[in-house]
């Protein structure tokens, strides 16, 4: 059931017009009456009276749903939350769950008068017209697992996060699409990723239906497309990765500045070196680290210099726009292949994973239920990897050394466009997620030597010789191989090479897959979201699903921005997604379902039950995602009737969309049917 009233308490005052809930009807007024100016202290008095009468509606409001939806809780999106708020057991007696639920409400009250009370200074502050629209900066990462990071239960030191965590919302089950290129189609679009052109990932080969075309559709517009006409400056730093225009030397189609944003810093195609990334452009213009006459730093490290640029954006936005709100998109290639990061940064972590996978990967468990964001009684999943058979273990632990270190430096790196924030004034009304493009990465780049690697008679790059290749054979600037193999340490400009299935098994914990799969290993993902203004849950878990196709919603609900029904002379597809803005005061994200297909392999989620498949031949399996999140239980023939049900709801999704008919084989309709 939707609640109103909660999603409309931090939308700005002038957004509220379509609100009919009781708290809106009294907090709103004409944008030119005295009242809502406070030109006199009677109004003033008389506003905040009628304030408080707003925060006693709301939680009578929440009060009647807190006793008339307390049988259902242990079922809702709420119900481990609730569970612990009040106390523990569901086996507690009526009166004593009475009690505590009275005890809750009372709670929900002071909550609820504080949040209204916080509207209405933050409005009488402002003196006249409707709160100023925040700044909204999306941060993602690439190719990391849902507890690498330390406010996730990880080991790896990331101070920032864990501070915006702190201050903000963590959301425990938000997915991405499973993969670079559907995931961020659909992060940038809010449509499925098959209606934006990217069922699969860019460089299809031609011909192939729109679906799976691999270049980012013009029936679909990005956020900065929409955000733009509505007053908000927009740029963008790190990996594009969602245009078929993506090989060196290739002229501008499809590339962020043709997609509505103003400024344009990173690269246009995926992986690549971090010394030396292929593709690196400025706004319309590729260029190398060495003919930049705008970025010169003593040493360019990619991550680095997306963070950098990111922060001069911000800085040359509050001295040149700075009425203007800004929305930045911050795409980092941390922690894809190849494991690449500056010495200093490696050394923090040395030996720091010289016991293998099981002990970190048991500490992540603990800490993860000791966080909240798991529940004990969910069992382990199997790991992958022994580390007493692995014959290279130096090797093996310098390769977690050096993806810590990748992920240190970036969350280092994302401190500076805090700051910078911080020191334009801008922190405060700027809401700032973090999350990541999906699951820990198990592909074997780089493990193994490779004789075609040892490229003899290299010569020195010039300063404006295009990077050409994202992968091996390939060169340094100054003339030497990129090797892999378990003979190279990885870390360094002239080596290439991934962390590994066990690794990567780790980074997943306590999830099962990994990047490519739709089971929790490949699609869950943290969500930061951090916003002082907005959001006061601070430092709170939010259980609700939801999936990075809402930050399209997420961010017209915020800018009042319109989606439009055409766009340079297309027609638009409507936006698929929810927007999360509910969930910021701890009301529900309405929708009927989340669904993913990525090379066959395919889920749908209804409430707590998921039905996964896993492979374009792969059988339906069905989880009860409250008590089996780990996928270890399947439930699909104890339950046929709700996986036939789920299965044909997957399939006129999949219809709709374009994920089928698909370009797999075998085809969809070859598989195995549930019984
Ligand atoms: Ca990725």
């Amino acid at each position: 059931m939707r609640l109103p009233y909660q999603a409309t308490l931090f939308v700005p005052l002038h957004d509220r017009s379509h609100d009919c809930s009781p708290a809106a009807k009294i907090l709103r007024e004409p944008e030119d009456s005295p009242r809502r100016h406070g030109a006199h202290g009677e109004e003033r008095s008389r506003s905040f009276l009628r304030v408080l009468s707003a925060a006693v509606v709301l939680s009578l409001t929440r009060t009647g749903r807190s006793v008339s939806s307390w049988r259902s809780s242990a079922s809702t999106r709420h119900g481990e939350a609730r569970r612990s708020r009040i106390g523990g057991s569901p086996l507690l007696g009526l009166r004593a769950r009475s009690a505590l639920c009275l005890r809750g409400s009372i709670r929900e009250w002071l909550r609820t008068a504080l949040l209204v009370c916080c509207v209405w200074n933050t409005a009488q502050g402002q003196n006249s017209g409707p709160a100023p629209r925040p700044n909204i900066v999306i941060i993602m990462s690439d190719d990391m697992g849902y507890s690498d990071i330390g406010c996730y239960g990880g080991e790896i030191t990331t101070p920032v996060l864990d501070r915006l965590a702190a201050g903000g919302l963590r959301f425990s089950q938000f997915y991405n699409m499973a993969r670079c290129c559907p995931t961020r189609a659909a992060l940038l679009t809010g449509l499925h990723p098959h209606q934006a052109g990217m069922g699969h990932m860019t460089g299809a080969p031609q011909g192939r239906p729109e679906p799976w075309q691999g270049n980012l559709s013009h029936q679909a517009v990005t956020i900065a497309e929409v955000l733009r006409p509505s007053g908000y400056a927009t740029y963008m730093c790190g990996k594009w990765h969602v245009t078929n225009r993506e090989r060196a030397g290739d002229e501008p189609y499809n590339w962020p500045l043709q997609r509505g944003f103003d400024r344009f810093y990173g690269t246009i195609t995926g992986a690549g070196s971090f010394y030396d990334p292929t593709t690196l452009t400025r706004d319309n213009r590729m260029i190398t680290p060495a003919n930049d006459p705008e970025y010169r730093p003593a040493s360019f490290y990619y991550t680095d210099a997306i963070n950098d640029n990111a922060v001069r954006f911000i800085a040359d936005h509050a001295q040149t726009n700075a009425a203007q709100p800004f929305f930045l998109y911050v795409a980092h290639t941390a922690a894809h292949w190849p494991m690449h990061a500056p010495e200093e940064a490696i050394a923090k972590y040395r030996g720091r994973y010289d016991q293998g996978y099981e002990p970190i990967r048991k500490a992540r468990f603990e800490r993860l239920r000791q966080l909240g964001l798991t529940r004990p009684d969910w069992p382990p999943t199997p790991s992958f990897g022994n580390w007493d058979q692995v014959e290279h273990k130096a090797w093996e632990a310098r390769c977690m050394e050096v993806y810590a270190a990748m992920i240190d430096r970036m969350d280092e790196g994302i401190g500076r466009i805090v700051a910078e924030l911080e020191k334009q004034k801008l922190f405060d009304n700027t809401l700032i997620l973090f999350l990541q493009d999906n699951g820990g990465c198990a592909e074997p780049q780089g493990r193994v030597d490779k004789p075609e690697w040892h490229l003899e008679d290299l010569k020195p790059m010039g300063p404006d010789d295009l990077q050409p290749k994202i992968w091996p054979p390939m060169q340094t600037r100054d003339g030497r191989p990129l090797l892999g193999g378990p003979q190279v340490m990885p870390g360094g400009p002239d080596t290439y090479i991934a962390y590994g299935k066990a690794w990567a098994n780790v980074s997943n914990t306590p999830f099962r897959e990994y990047k490519h799969w739709v089971h929790e290993g490949g699609i869950s993902t943290p969500l930061i979201a951090h916003w002082p203004k907005g959001i006061l849950r601070r430092g709170e878990i939010e259980h609700q699903p939801g999936q990075v196709i809402d930050l399209m919603a997420t961010c017209v609900a915020l800018a009042g921005a319109a989606y439009p029904a055409e766009h340079q002379g297309q027609k638009i597809r409507p936006m698929e997604g929810a927007s999360l803005v509910p969930a910021f005061t701890g009301g529900t994200i309405s929708r009927e379902a989340i669904y993913w297909e990525h090379e066959g392999n395919r889920a749908i989620r209804v409430d707590k039950w998921k039905l996964v498949a896993k492979g374009p031949a792969g059988e339906w399996e069905l989880y009860d995602m409250e008590a089996d999140r780990t996928e270890l239980t399947d439930l699909a023939s104890q339950h046929p009737r709700r996986a036939r049900k789920m299965a044909a709801q997957w399939e006129t999704w999949a219809r709709r969309v374009g994920a089928l008919p698909w370009i797999w084989k075998p085809p969809y309709n070859k598989r195995p049917h549930p019984q």
